[in-house]
């Protein structure tokens, strides 16, 4: 295998998950029988490029033509992106003659945003399901993968980019070069490329494990991230910390011929990251090993509880809870069902466990003794929902970064 970034050989491997079915493949009743695809979920770091990469890399039209996900399920991510829209037409000075494209827009949650702000704006969304429903919006949407042709027809219709947007989405490209070069196409001379991803610092300190799956092929650090873009006339000019899933980078890309000065957040953040080791290999390999660790904490938890004879609800069916539940063999011996408020994962069944996806009302008529927050990212949300039922004697578990019974 050769690096994604940088086609180095030398590629180190420290964390194997075993094999897993997708992440997001929530199946019907009636495709239980049938058998389920798993794939191996292996993590490898480049030492050339530091890139910290899957070894597998499953086809994304398996991945993202039907998509579960709906960006706008949680008030938490709706205020997040509205926000992000607000600040960067303000930062960058955006008006009503500005084009914002946002890459894998999804239901067009954040291509809102910068329309309340008056821009013009279009989403590339592979969903059709997502694409759809973001028209229904009222966001305009190609429905296809971000490629050279969807940028030839936005560049004909709609003119070149002042702003480019890539949220969670980064990380899930294979050939992250081709997919730079057109964002490059796209963008005006001093227009912006913007990308969150879910930052491997953060998944580091908070064991935040579970977020390797298959769609995640590439664990950024910020100095992963400026030696690609440098390597490929783009450069780093900001970067910011945001909460995101558990710990996500916001980072802001020019071309080298843009006009930005680089803030010196950047420099600092890097200095950080040499600080503690993201260099060195040790690092991941202290990981992997605590990692199985906090596996062996959570299922003699859950273990104990269940030899007592009480009951768990999960709470939240997100893409990692299908790592988690995997990894951690938790099945439906010990959860009778998951809570999750996005109608079109409710009455399916949770990928390799079959534990049923119900919406919450379901806590009324069968209430646990112990609900596991598997959307630990909005425990906060979640719990503020559920109060009733902690003013009830429910317990609530937050898995990571240690088990934690509250
Ligand atoms: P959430 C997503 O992963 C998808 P996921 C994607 N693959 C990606 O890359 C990462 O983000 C970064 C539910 N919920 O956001 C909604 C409630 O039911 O952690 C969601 O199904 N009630 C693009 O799937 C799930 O929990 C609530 O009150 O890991 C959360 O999924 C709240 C707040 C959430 O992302």
């Amino acid at each position: 295998m050769k690096c994604r970034i940088c086609n180095h050989s030398d590629l180190k491997e420290f964390l194997s998950l075993g094999k897993s079915p997708l992440a997001n493949s929530f199946l019907s009743k009636e495709n239980l029988e049938k058998e389920e695809p798993e794939y191996p979920l292996e993590l490898t770091f480049c030492t050339d490029c530091k890139l910290v990469q899957l070894t597998y890399v499953v086809s994304p039209e398996l991945m993202f033509r039907n998509y579960l996900y709906v960006s706008s399920t949680s008030d938490t991510f709706k205020i997040h992106f509205t926000n992000m829209a607000e600040k960067i037409s303000k930062d960058f000075n955006l008006n009503e003659k500005s084009l914002a494209v946002d890459i894998g827009s999804n239901d067009g949650l954040l291509l809102n945003g910068f329309k309340k702000c008056g821009l013009k704006t279009i989403g590339v969304e592979p969903a059709t399901n997502l694409a759809k429903l973001a028209e229904q919006n009222g966001v305009e949407t190609i429905n296809d993968f971000f490629n050279g042709s969807t940028v030839k027809n936005i560049i004909e219709n709609k003119g070149h980019a002042d702003v480019v947007t890539a949220n969670n989405v980064f990380a899930h490209v294979d050939n992250i070069l081709e997919f730079t070069k057109n964002v490059g196409s796209l963008l005006k001379r001093d227009g912006i490329f913007v990308v969150e991803v879910q930052y491997l610092v953060d998944m580091i300190n908070k064991m935040t494990f579970d977020n390797i799956y298959h769609e995640h092929l590439s664990y950024f650090t910020l100095t992963s991230l400026s030696t690609f873009f440098k390597r490929h006339d783009m450069e780093v000019f900001d970067a910011q910390r945001v909460d995101s899933h558990g710990g996500s980078l916001r980072v802001f890309i020019k071309k080298s011929e843009g006009k930005f000065d680089v803030n010196p957040a950047v420099n600092q953040i890097l200095m950080h990251e040499k600080k503690i080791g993201v260099e060195d290999f040790k690092l991941y390999q202290k990981f992997a090993d605590k990692v199985y660790g906090v596996k062996q904490k959570l299922t003699d938890k859950i273990g104990a509880i269940k030899i007592e004879g009480k009951k768990i609800a999960g709470y939240g069916a997100p893409a990692k809870s299908t790592t988690l539940l995997n990894f951690c063999r938790i099945g439906k011996d010990h959860l009778d069902y998951i809570i999750d408020e996005n109608k079109l994962k409710q009455g399916l069944f949770s990928p390799g466990t079959h534990i049923q996806i119900v919406g919450p009302k379901i806590l009324d008529i069968k209430k646990p003794d112990y609900i596991l927050i598997l959307a630990w990212n909005f425990a906060e949300e979640i719990l503020k929902k559920t109060k009733k039922y902690a003013d009830s004697n429910v317990k609530f578990i937050i898995p990571l970064p240690e088990p934690l019974i509250i």
